[in-house]
């Protein structure tokens, strides 16, 4: 039997390396197609972070109860599994109010199985079922009212803790639910600011790490600079029992959350969401602005965007002080966010990457197509036809 692990583990890992090597290609490839032309959907959407493996099947541990301690099994991937990538685009928009209001959010905790990665499947929790969970918009001096239920298919109990609250856990100290259950709280929106809220569960890592965070912006005294666009992005880690691009489906893997050794870091929840399945869109001229924050549970973001230069950043998403301007990376932790603008005036592809960039080779990346005419004073020149960025 252990000959047996021992042979499939040798097998997995020398799929790994040569997935890895694989994917070291991928970057220089995407930095040469950054100010290319947009190119037609359908081309620009074949991206594939991590193209699946030949490995056969994933392999896990069994659990005990089968009797196969330590014994290696394939779980295939599941069939009902579902998409819980958040499209970016899918945010409210400003409040355009000067008085403060009573106001209502409202949440489920959700879990369900998702779609990790092509043949890939994970059972995800959620707010609301999607990764991140909804993007919610307060005022300052809003009084909002919280109210969460636990749905009653969940097998475990899920919370809430919003930074934004002034008050014993961020309301997590009232809001433990059991499956089925539900309850609110009332707090007061005292401190402008863009914030995490999570679940906050034990262990609250691993309820993050499946995907239980979100963000609210709580708006200044007379909201915002207006923009053309605005987008939510949230950067978060998996940790999965079998190793990078193993397919089936994967459980999560205790020590590897520990140790903080993720598998995959993604945003907005699963490999592709923000490279296939809903890239940025803009045109130029347009100005942009990107709500990031980190879920994690574990690393901080360097957040760049290769061919772009952040106009202004609100660092640390404080929205009251001094706005840092001309900024090409900036430092997000977990459970922190922030906000950043910019003017595109280039057409092309341009890509969202966390700057420890062996994050790129794990999962995390997002397109944003910038479409227009072309802008040769800002920026002129052809690739070579041998330099690898051929098709784009
Ligand atoms: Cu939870």
């Amino acid at each position: 039997m252990e000959g047996k692990a021992v042979r499939s583990l040798r097998r997995l890992r020398s799929n790994i390396i040569s997935l890895v090597a694989g994917l070291s290609l991928i970057a220089p490839t995407l930095a040469a197609c950054a100010t290319q032309p947009a190119q037609s959907a359908e081309t620009l959407t074949n991206f594939k972070p991590l193209p699946a493996t030949t490995a056969p099947g994933v392999i896990t541990k069994a659990p005990a109860s089968t009797g196969g301690s330590g014994s290696i099994v394939a779980v295939p991937a599941k069939q009902d599994a579902v998409s819980i990538v958040r499209d970016p685009a899918d945010l409210p928009g400003p409040l355009n109010r000067t008085q403060p209001v009573k106001t209502r959010i409202d949440l489920e905790a959700v879990e369900l199985t998702g779609k990790l990665a092509d043949n890939t499947t994970y059972d995800y929790w959620t707010f609301n079922a999607k990764v991140p969970g909804p993007f919610f918009r307060a005022g300052i001096g809003d009084t909002v009212e919280v109210h969460m239920r636990n749905n009653p298919s969940s097998k475990t109990t899920h919370s809430v803790d919003f930074h934004a609250v002034t008050g014993p856990g961020g309301g997590a100290a009232v809001m433990q639910l059991a499956p089925g259950q539900e309850n609110s709280f009332t707090f007061k929106a005292l401190n402008p600011g863009l914030y995490i809220y999570h679940c906050a569960t034990p262990i609250v890592a691993n309820h993050m790490a499946n995907g239980m965070y979100g963000l609210i912006l709580v708006e200044p005294q007379g909201g915002l600079p207006p923009v053309d666009k605005e987008f939510y992005v949230v950067q978060g880690e998996l940790y999965t029992q079998g190793g990078l691009g193993a397919t089936g489906h994967q459980p999560m893997s205790l020590p590897k959350l520990l140790n903080e050794t993720p598998e995959y870091f993604v945003l907005n929840g699963a490999l592709g969401a923000l490279t296939a399945e809903h890239p940025l869109k803009a045109r130029t001229g347009e100005k942009v602005r990107i709500f990031w924050g980190v879920g994690g549970p574990n690393f901080t973001s360097s957040f760049h965007i290769i061919g772009e230069i952040f106009d202004r950043v609100y660092d640390q998403a404080s929205l009251t002080g001094p706005v840092l301007t001309d900024v090409q990376t900036t430092l997000v932790p977990p459970g922190g966010a922030t906000a950043v603008e910019f003017e595109v005036e280039v057409p092309g592809r341009y890509i969202l990457v966390d700057h420890a960039l062996s994050r790129l080779e794990r999962g995390l990346a997002g397109f944003l197509f910038v479409e227009g005419p072309e802008n040769p004073e800002v920026f002129s020149g052809t690739a070579l036809p041998a330099s690898g960025a051929g098709g784009h």
